[in-house]
C-alpha cells in the first residue's frame, strides 16, 4: 500500500494535461478594387460583425493595409479564410484574407 506521496515521487501519477491550443488571427488585406460595402457584408456575415463594428474594421483595413477580423483555432480560421475567399470570388472581386497563428 503506497500513499499518493509516494506515487507522486516516482512519478506514475498520470498528471492532466490541458494544453491551450494554438491560436490565428483571420487577417483582412486591402487591395483597390474590392468594394467597402462587400467588404462590409463579409465582416458581416462571416464574422458576425454587426454593422458598426463592420465599418469600422473595413476603414481599419482601408486606412492601414490590413485588419484582425477574429482568432480562432486553426480549422475554424481556415474556414473563415476559405468562406470569405470562395464568397469574394463568387462576385468577382479580389479581396485577400490570410491567417497568422498569434
Ligand atoms: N480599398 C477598397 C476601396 O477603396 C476597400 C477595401 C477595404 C478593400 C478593405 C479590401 O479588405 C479590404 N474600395
Amino acid at each position: 500500500e503506497s500513499t499518493r506521496h509516494e506515487r507522486e515521487l516516482v512519478t506514475e501519477e498520470a498528471e492532466p494535461k490541458l494544453k491551450r491550443p494554438p491560436l490565428y488571427q483571420v487577417v483582412l488585406l486591402n487591395d483597390d478594387y474590392t468594394p467597402m460595402e462587400f467588404v462590409v457584408d463579409v465582416l458581416e456575415r462571416i464574422f458576425g460583425m454587426d454593422r458598426t463594428t463592420a465599418t469600422r474594421v473595413m476603414l481599419e483595413v482601408h486606412t492601414k493595409g490590413k485588419g484582425v477580423c477574429g482568432v480562432f483555432t486553426f480549422e475554424i480560421a481556415e474556414t473563415k479564410v476559405a468562406q470569405v475567399t470562395t464568397y469574394a470570388r463568387q462576385h468577382q472581386h479580389p479581396l485577400l484574407c490570410t491567417m497568422e497563428e498569434t
